[in-house]
């Protein structure tokens, strides 16, 4: 059957499938809920909703024997480094050049699991990022790899460019040895984090993390993380992009059929001009869309008053007008670091008399005393 079902797997585009028992990680509950008392979540309150069932794979499903946990190897053509000299450019994360992995891999799962239901007899259940369930846990105890220090799964062949999905199974299989610890002496991750977000090595504060701020945190960006966060519009891969581990792993073609190349590179000043509509037009089916027209805007923002070209102040400008609060304060924060004082003045004159949200007007405050 394990074959059988492994054979499955690498036919729909899996490149690892490992089993665990749902009681291998003994230390998950204490671990999250430091992890969660150290406010580490942020705003993420659906991570502390439901603990118990995610720390704990029978609390979620009392049913389940076995964990079947599968890797889909995502890794870029291209180091996602380079990108973060070019200024005028938005970074978006590789995961998120492409079709939403939610999509992709539930419907793969899906697919898996209902093979190994219709073979086995046995009921399944399949997760992905949706349920609360803790995936990179899983699949080290399943043995697909460990946790690096950048707490991201690992794999000895393909690198900490993976998405991870979860089938549990009342099934009996056999659980594999799980994965070994192989960073042995290295801190690549933890020292080029632009904006420190690990507290410790294997620990990070998703509060200090780029990939927090700019697709989970949905206020205005606190500003003393607004510089670190260069020009990226979406996510952060930095400390995957550093990993030595990666350098085992190869473009699967299905990952280089599925990303867009629109997405690869592009242009501040046309992603700043996005209204509602072409916004969701642009990122239709991608994870960019759910983020929303008005906090990706708020990055772009970021990264224009980030990128030290004046010439670019002027799409900056076009925005101190905007519908939407979160964007007018961001393109205040901007064209006070693109802009001289005068002209700053003068813009202030023209928008804030009528300005009413505290936030926005808090920032025409900063932008003019510094
Ligand atoms: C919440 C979340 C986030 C948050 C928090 C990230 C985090 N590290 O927890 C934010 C928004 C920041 C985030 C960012 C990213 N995410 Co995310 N995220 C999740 C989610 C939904 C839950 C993760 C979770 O449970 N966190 C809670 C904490 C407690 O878990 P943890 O870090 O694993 O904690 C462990 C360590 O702290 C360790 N530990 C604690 N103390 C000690 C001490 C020692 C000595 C040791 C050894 C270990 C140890 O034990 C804990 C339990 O194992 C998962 C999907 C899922 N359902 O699992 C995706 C997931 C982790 N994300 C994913 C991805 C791709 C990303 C990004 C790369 C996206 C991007 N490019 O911007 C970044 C990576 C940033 C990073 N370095 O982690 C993938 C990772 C795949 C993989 N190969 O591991 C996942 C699995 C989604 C998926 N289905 O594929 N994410
Ligand atoms: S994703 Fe970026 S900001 Fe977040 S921990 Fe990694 S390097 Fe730091
Ligand atoms: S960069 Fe080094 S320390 Fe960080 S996860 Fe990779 S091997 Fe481990």
């Amino acid at each position: 059957m394990r074959r059988l079902v492994e054979a499955r797997a690498r036919h729909l585009g899996f490149c690892g499938m490992r089993i665990t028992r749902p009681d291998r990680v003994p230390e998950l509950p204490g671990r999250l809920s430091a992890w969660l008392a150290a406010g580490a979540h942020g705003t993420m309150d659906w991570m502390a909703e439901r603990a118990d069932q995610r720390a704990s794979p029978a609390g979620l499903w009392p049913g389940v024997r076995s964990v079947l946990v599968l890797a889909m190897s995502y890794r870029p053509e291209e180091d996602p480094l380079t990108l973060l000299d070019r200024r005028d450019r938005g970074a978006i994360a590789a995961y998120a050049r492409r079709r939403d992995y939610h999509d992709v891999l539930k419907g793969k799962l899906k697919e898996l699991g209902g093979y190994l239901s219709a073979k086995g007899g046995q009921p399944v259940k399949v997760f992905c990022d949706t349920a609360p369930v803790m995936e990179k846990a899983l699949a080290e105890a399943a043995g697909l790899g460990w946790q690096g220090k950048h707490t991201v799964l690992i794999s000895r062949t393909h690198g900490n460019w993976l998405l991870l999905g979860a089938i549990y199974t009342s099934a009996d299989f056999e659980p594999d040895a799980p994965g070994r610890d192989r960073c042995g002496s290295c801190r690549a991750c933890l020292d080029i984090c632009p904006t420190d977000a690990f507290p410790a090595p294997y620990r990070l504060d998703a509060r200090r993390c780029i990939s927090y701020l700019t697709i989970e945190h949905p206020g205005p960006i606190p500003e003393e993380f607004r510089a670190a966060i260069g020009n990226r519009v979406f996510g952060c891969d930095d400390c995957l992009a550093v990993c030595p581990w990666n350098k085992f792993a190869r473009t699967a073609a299905e990952a280089r059929l599925a990303a867009r190349d629109d997405l690869a590179a592009p242009r501040l000043a046309e992603l700043a001009a996005l209204d509602d509509a072409a916004f969701r037009t642009l990122f239709a089916g991608t994870p960019v869309k759910r983020t929303g027209r008005d906090r990706f805007l708020r990055n772009v923002l970021i990264a224009l008053g980030n990128s030290g070209d004046p010439g670019l102040a002027g799409t900056a400008v076009d925005r101190l007008a905007d519908a939407s609060p979160l964007v007018r304060g961001m393109a205040v924060w901007a064209c006070g670091r693109l802009l001289g004082a005068e002209v700053l003045r003068g813009l202030h004159a023209r928008h804030a008399a009528g300005e009413a949200d505290p936030h926005v007007r808090a920032e025409w405050d900063r932008a003019l005393a510094a």
